[in-house]
């Protein structure tokens, strides 16, 4: 039977799951009838059943005294080239599909990141917005007195993703901690005082600029003037504007799930810091940017992909950007999309894109520094060290200019122009591949 019908029979109910697979098979399989090693071993097969999934009763109090129950997950993908590695990522919108292509993206990106590191990921429905810090201690808690046993800096480190940031991190590796009665580096995404690497938080928003600026040295182009539209107002949306906004280029919007902000005159460093301080402190919403900038407009409800830009950069959550959304950005001139999020552009959008030779780049290559630096976060924990703002933030250049050679290298079309996406499926498929083949059926 044909390797995508198995796959499909085998996990009925979870379209996300599916959607990733076929993506990646698409270049996987005929690349796969050319090696016929690959066939022979059926390591594709293997790659889409996880090792294992751990999957949980998460019970915690509320502040009104009233016991609630969420289901904690995690899913351990691959560990054929590292310890599972991987973020958790808490959102009323998670399920087994959603964390099942998540782990599986993340096998192939922490393969193109070169380091170390297997693929998970994990994570839970509960919804930390309009809780207070004692909930989510109390959440975060529970949720640890199951996870660790699953967990250690060997087996599986996990780290933030959607809803969990710092203060998740804390609570979690608090709760860890107290109960294995050992200080490890078992999660990434830590305070810089109690174990954090230096740029993890800025790590996945510069390392995706950082992509575009690779690309852009390949075509004789710079940000300079470019203008950029980004979706999310998040921990990967605030650091790729950052970053932008110091190349020169011009950020002009910026979303939540309740609709979009756009500022014609751009968004600068001191209104990006009002929007950190509104994000990370007050836990406020998006809308509230017009409030405070009243030339700037605020459309509740719609997405960003109808505003004219050079660069679109969706940084909030999957299949946030579809077919129309695509259409929309070519018409008026976008010529280049990188994901800061995790497969927010549909099939729809991507097959478009790929047809109009926009270039286009899949998360798992260009949001791979976030995890990259995660990886420099576990090196550091076992060396016992920490490493300058410096050292950590070259080391991410290095990286990304390595995933974007590999890309190259494997996704260069006849015609010469460069497929990303083709370039990062196989690029990382290889590496977990050939380790699979040389590690036996296990
Ligand atoms: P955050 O929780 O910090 O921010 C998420 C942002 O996306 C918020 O603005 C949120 O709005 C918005 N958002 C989330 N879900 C939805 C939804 N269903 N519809 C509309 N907007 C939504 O998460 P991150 O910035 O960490 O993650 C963003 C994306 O980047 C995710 O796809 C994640 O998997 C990916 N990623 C993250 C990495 C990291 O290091 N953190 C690394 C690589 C990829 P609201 O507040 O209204 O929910
Ligand atoms: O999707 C991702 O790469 C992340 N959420 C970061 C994972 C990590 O282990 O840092």
């Amino acid at each position: 039977m044909n390797i995508l019908t198995t796959i499909q029979e085998r996990n009925p109910g979870e379209p996300e799951f599916l959607q990733a697979v076929h993506e990646v098979a698409e270049y996987i399989i005929p690349f796969i009838e050319q090696n016929p090693r690959y066939k022979a071993f059926k390591v594709f097969e293997r790659m889409a059943e996880p090792e294992r999934v751990i999957i949980f009763r998460v019970p915690w109090v509320d502040d009104k005294g009233e016991i609630r129950i969420n289901r904690g997950y995690r899913v351990q993908m691959s560990s054929v080239i590292g310890p599972y590695k991987g973020g958790l990522r808490f959102h009323p919108s998670v399920t087994l599909s959603v964390l099942k292509f998540l782990a599986f993206e993340q096998t192939y990106k922490n393969s193109l990141t070169g380091l170390p590191m297997g693929g998970g990921k994990g994570g839970s429905d509960f919804d930390p917005k309009g809780k207070s810090d004692a909930e989510v201690m109390r959440f975060c808690q529970s949720f640890m007195t199951e996870l660790y046993r699953h967990i250690g800096p060997d087996l599986d480190v996990p780290a933030g993703d959607i809803g969990v940031g710092k203060r998740e991190i804390g609570y979690l590796f608090g709760q860890y901690k107290r109960i294995k009665n050992e200080f490890t580096g078992v999660l990434t995404g830590k305070g810089f005082e109690w174990g954090g690497s230096r740029i993890r938080p800025e790590a996945t928003g510069y390392g995706l600029i950082y992509f575009v600026q690779e690309i852009f040295k390949t075509i004789g182009e710079t940000l300079e003037g470019k203008v950029i539209t980004i979706s999310g107002s998040g921990n990967v949306a605030q650091f790729a504007a950052e970053k932008s906004i110091q190349c020169g280029a011009k950020v002009v919007t910026m979303s939540d799930s309740d609709g979009y902000i756009y500022d014609q005159t751009g968004i600068t460093a001191e209104k990006l810091a009002f929007i950190t301080e509104l994000k990370e402190v007050k836990r406020g919403r998006i809308s509230e940017y017009v409030d405070r900038y009243p030339g700037a407009r605020f459309f509740p409800g719609e997405k960003p992909w109808g505003i004219p830009c050079d660069i679109a950069l969706p940084c909030a959550t999957q299949n946030e950007l579809d077919g129309h959304d695509a259409r929309l950005l070519i018409d008026n001139g976008c010529r280049y999309v990188a994901e800061g999020a995790n497969m927010p552009c549909t099939t729809e959008a991507v097959a478009l894109f790929n047809k109009e030779r926009i270039y286009y780049v899949p998360g798992k290559a260009a949001n791979a520094g976030g995890v990259a630096v995660s990886g420099l976060e576990m090196t550091q924990n076992s060396l016992r060290y920490a490493w300058f703002k410096e050292k950590v933030d070259d080391r991410l250049r290095i990286i990304i200019k390595g995933i974007h050679a590999t890309c190259v290298q494997y996704g260069r079309e006849e015609d010469g122009h460069i497929n990303y996406e083709k370039g990062a499926n196989i690029g990382g498929f290889v590496k977990v591949a050939d380790a699979m083949i040389d590690q036996g059926v296990v």
